[in-house]
Protein backbone atom coordinates (compact mmCIF):
# COMPACT_ATOMS: atom_id res chain seq x y z
CA UNK A 1 0.00 0.00 0.00
CA UNK A 2 1.24 3.92 -0.68
CA UNK A 3 0.13 6.77 0.22
CA UNK A 4 0.91 9.69 -2.15
CA UNK A 5 0.82 12.56 0.83
CA UNK A 6 1.86 16.23 1.35
CA UNK A 7 3.32 16.75 5.14
CA UNK A 8 1.43 20.02 5.51
CA UNK A 9 -1.79 19.31 4.31
CA UNK A 10 -4.64 18.42 7.00
CA UNK A 11 -6.35 15.70 4.47
CA UNK A 12 -2.95 14.02 4.47
CA UNK A 13 -2.51 14.08 7.68
CA UNK A 14 -6.10 12.12 8.42
CA UNK A 15 -5.04 9.22 5.85
CA UNK A 16 -1.93 9.15 7.65
CA UNK A 17 -3.71 8.67 10.76
CA UNK A 18 -6.59 6.73 9.55
CA UNK A 19 -3.33 4.47 8.61
CA UNK A 20 -1.80 4.63 11.95
CA UNK A 21 -5.06 3.66 13.65
CA UNK A 22 -5.81 0.64 11.35
CA UNK A 23 -2.90 -0.61 12.47
CA UNK A 24 -0.75 -0.52 9.24
CA UNK A 25 1.68 2.16 9.30
CA UNK A 26 4.43 -0.12 8.87
CA UNK A 27 2.66 -2.04 5.56
CA UNK A 28 2.24 1.79 4.30
CA UNK A 29 4.76 3.24 1.93
CA UNK A 30 3.79 7.22 2.45
CA UNK A 31 5.57 9.44 -0.87
CA UNK A 32 5.54 12.88 -0.64
CA UNK A 33 4.14 14.92 -3.77
CA UNK A 34 4.73 18.32 -2.77
CA UNK A 35 4.52 19.99 -4.76
CA UNK A 36 1.77 18.76 -6.46
CA UNK A 37 2.32 20.38 -9.77
CA UNK A 38 5.86 18.97 -9.93
CA UNK A 39 4.11 15.24 -9.12
CA UNK A 40 1.20 15.39 -10.76
CA UNK A 41 1.65 12.67 -12.97
CA UNK A 42 2.87 10.56 -10.18
CA UNK A 43 -0.85 11.30 -8.57
CA UNK A 44 -2.30 10.45 -11.95
CA UNK A 45 -1.26 7.42 -12.32
CA UNK A 46 -3.15 6.52 -9.34
CA UNK A 47 -6.10 8.60 -9.18
CA UNK A 48 -7.82 10.85 -12.06
CA UNK A 49 -8.38 13.59 -9.15
CA UNK A 50 -4.94 14.23 -9.02
CA UNK A 51 -5.04 15.38 -5.34
CA UNK A 52 -3.42 13.95 -2.23
CA UNK A 53 -4.06 12.45 0.02
CA UNK A 54 -4.73 9.80 -2.53
CA UNK A 55 -3.78 5.60 -1.71
CA UNK A 56 -2.89 3.13 -4.09
CA UNK A 57 -3.93 -0.32 -2.76
CA UNK A 58 -1.84 -3.13 -3.60
CA UNK A 59 -4.30 -4.50 -6.26
CA UNK A 60 -3.51 -1.11 -8.27
CA UNK A 61 -6.82 0.67 -7.06
CA UNK A 62 -6.55 3.97 -5.78
CA UNK A 63 -8.73 5.75 -3.15
CA UNK A 64 -9.04 9.47 -2.67
CA UNK A 65 -11.02 11.60 -0.49
CA UNK A 66 -9.39 11.37 3.24
CA UNK A 67 -12.60 10.21 4.42
CA UNK A 68 -13.38 7.65 1.88
CA UNK A 69 -9.52 6.15 2.92
CA UNK A 70 -10.77 6.26 6.56
CA UNK A 71 -13.52 4.24 6.16
CA UNK A 72 -11.84 2.23 4.25
CA UNK A 73 -8.88 1.66 6.27
CA UNK A 74 -12.17 1.05 9.35
CA UNK A 75 -13.04 -1.72 7.07
CA UNK A 76 -9.86 -3.47 7.09
CA UNK A 77 -8.63 -3.58 10.16
CA UNK A 78 -12.35 -4.68 11.40
CA UNK A 79 -13.35 -1.49 12.41
CA UNK A 80 -10.66 0.17 15.05
CA UNK A 81 -11.38 3.67 13.53
CA UNK A 82 -14.85 4.26 13.87
CA UNK A 83 -17.62 2.92 17.39
CA UNK A 84 -19.89 0.33 16.56
CA UNK A 85 -22.56 1.65 18.79
CA UNK A 86 -24.76 2.57 16.12
CA UNK A 87 -25.52 6.03 18.30
CA UNK A 88 -22.05 6.57 19.36
CA UNK A 89 -20.86 5.94 15.80
CA UNK A 90 -23.63 8.95 14.59
CA UNK A 91 -22.29 11.27 17.19
CA UNK A 92 -18.46 10.33 16.25
CA UNK A 93 -19.67 11.06 13.08
CA UNK A 94 -21.44 13.82 13.69
CA UNK A 95 -18.03 15.18 14.88
CA UNK A 96 -16.30 14.18 11.71
CA UNK A 97 -18.37 16.03 9.47
CA UNK A 98 -18.28 19.53 11.29
CA UNK A 99 -14.33 18.53 11.18
CA UNK A 100 -14.44 17.99 7.81
CA UNK A 101 -16.26 21.09 6.51
CA UNK A 102 -14.11 23.61 8.65
CA UNK A 103 -11.14 21.67 7.50
CA UNK A 104 -12.74 22.92 3.66
CA UNK A 105 -13.54 26.59 4.89
CA UNK A 106 -9.91 26.91 6.22
CA UNK A 107 -8.59 25.52 3.19
CA UNK A 108 -10.95 28.09 0.99
CA UNK A 109 -9.90 30.99 2.86
CA UNK A 110 -6.18 29.71 2.49
CA UNK A 111 -6.37 29.04 -1.10
CA UNK A 112 -7.69 32.71 -1.49
CA UNK A 113 -5.59 34.19 0.72
CA UNK A 114 -2.54 32.93 -1.27
CA UNK A 115 -3.83 34.36 -4.90
CA UNK A 116 -3.08 38.17 -5.85
CA UNK A 117 -5.05 40.34 -4.31
CA UNK A 118 -6.68 40.95 -8.02
CA UNK A 119 -7.71 37.45 -7.97
CA UNK A 120 -9.12 37.22 -4.51
CA UNK A 121 -12.94 37.20 -3.73
CA UNK A 122 -13.49 38.87 -0.56
CA UNK A 123 -17.11 37.49 -1.10
CA UNK A 124 -15.72 34.11 -0.68
CA UNK A 125 -13.72 35.29 2.27
CA UNK A 126 -16.32 36.45 4.15
CA UNK A 127 -18.45 34.20 3.50
CA UNK A 128 -15.76 31.04 4.51
CA UNK A 129 -14.86 33.34 7.39
CA UNK A 130 -18.49 33.05 8.61
CA UNK A 131 -18.24 29.33 8.03
CA UNK A 132 -15.12 28.81 10.03
CA UNK A 133 -16.56 30.58 13.26
CA UNK A 134 -20.05 29.01 13.36
CA UNK A 135 -18.32 25.80 13.38
CA UNK A 136 -15.80 26.41 16.12
CA UNK A 137 -19.13 27.74 17.99
CA UNK A 138 -20.38 24.12 16.86
CA UNK A 139 -17.76 22.54 18.06
CA UNK A 140 -17.76 24.51 21.58
CA UNK A 141 -21.23 22.73 21.73
CA UNK A 142 -20.44 19.54 22.00
CA UNK A 143 -16.86 19.82 23.78
CA UNK A 144 -18.48 17.52 26.47
CA UNK A 145 -19.01 14.59 23.68
CA UNK A 146 -15.10 15.12 22.36
CA UNK A 147 -13.54 14.77 25.78
CA UNK A 148 -11.78 11.30 26.14
CA UNK A 149 -12.38 10.09 22.46
CA UNK A 150 -9.71 9.43 20.45
CA UNK A 151 -11.89 7.96 17.41
CA UNK A 152 -11.92 9.58 13.75
CA UNK A 153 -14.76 11.98 14.43
CA UNK A 154 -12.09 13.43 17.37
CA UNK A 155 -9.51 13.30 15.45
CA UNK A 156 -10.28 14.84 12.29
CA UNK A 157 -11.93 17.93 14.24
CA UNK A 158 -7.86 18.25 15.84
CA UNK A 159 -6.84 17.92 12.76
CA UNK A 160 -8.74 20.92 11.48
CA UNK A 161 -8.12 22.98 14.29
CA UNK A 162 -4.21 22.38 14.25
CA UNK A 163 -4.66 23.82 10.94
CA UNK A 164 -6.62 26.34 11.95
CA UNK A 165 -3.37 27.31 14.09
CA UNK A 166 -1.81 28.09 10.91
CA UNK A 167 -4.19 28.80 8.13
CA UNK A 168 -6.58 30.28 10.18
CA UNK A 169 -4.68 32.17 13.06
CA UNK A 170 -6.19 35.77 12.63
CA UNK A 171 -9.61 33.41 14.22
CA UNK A 172 -8.11 32.97 17.52
CA UNK A 173 -10.54 29.93 17.83
CA UNK A 174 -7.75 28.96 21.20
CA UNK A 175 -8.84 32.08 22.79
CA UNK A 176 -12.24 32.19 22.25
CA UNK A 177 -13.28 28.82 23.10
CA UNK A 178 -10.93 27.54 26.09
CA UNK A 179 -12.77 24.18 27.14
CA UNK A 180 -12.14 23.20 23.33
CA UNK A 181 -8.54 24.49 23.67
CA UNK A 182 -8.17 22.61 26.70
CA UNK A 183 -9.70 19.36 25.09
CA UNK A 184 -7.16 19.91 21.99
CA UNK A 185 -4.01 20.10 24.32
CA UNK A 186 -5.10 16.88 25.46
CA UNK A 187 -5.11 14.94 22.41
CA UNK A 188 -1.97 16.76 20.58
CA UNK A 189 -0.28 14.17 22.81
CA UNK A 190 -1.87 11.32 20.78
CA UNK A 191 0.35 9.42 19.48
CA UNK A 192 -0.84 8.77 15.75
CA UNK A 193 -1.86 12.96 16.31
CA UNK A 194 1.44 13.60 17.84
CA UNK A 195 3.67 11.76 15.01
CA UNK A 196 1.59 13.46 11.69
CA UNK A 197 2.25 16.89 13.18
CA UNK A 198 3.42 19.80 10.50
CA UNK A 199 7.28 19.86 9.42
CA UNK A 200 8.60 23.21 12.02
CA UNK A 201 5.04 23.04 14.08
N1 LIG B 1 -11.59 16.57 -0.57
C1 LIG B 1 -10.21 16.14 -0.58
C2 LIG B 1 -9.32 17.39 -0.52
C3 LIG B 1 -7.85 17.07 -0.77
C4 LIG B 1 -7.13 18.30 -1.28
O1 LIG B 1 -7.74 19.30 -1.73
N2 LIG B 1 -5.81 18.23 -1.25
C5 LIG B 1 -5.01 19.31 -1.78
C6 LIG B 1 -3.69 19.40 -1.02
S1 LIG B 1 -3.97 19.96 0.64
C7 LIG B 1 -4.70 19.01 -3.24
O2 LIG B 1 -4.52 17.88 -3.59
N3 LIG B 1 -4.61 20.05 -4.07
C8 LIG B 1 -4.24 19.89 -5.43
C9 LIG B 1 -5.33 20.29 -6.36
O3 LIG B 1 -6.41 20.70 -5.90
O4 LIG B 1 -5.11 20.18 -7.57
C10 LIG B 1 -9.98 15.21 0.62
O5 LIG B 1 -10.81 15.22 1.53
O6 LIG B 1 -9.04 14.42 0.63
Amino acid sequence: MKLFMTPTSPYSRRARIAIIEAGYGNQCEEIDVSPIPENLDTLLSAHPSGKAPTLLLDDGIGLSECILIAQHMNDISGGKLYPKDPAERLSCQTMESVGSVLMDSLFTRSSQNRLDTSEQSPTILNKETHRSNRLYGALDGIVSELEGKTHMGALTVACALSYADWRGAEDNWRVKHPRLDAWMKEIEHHQSFATTSRPNA
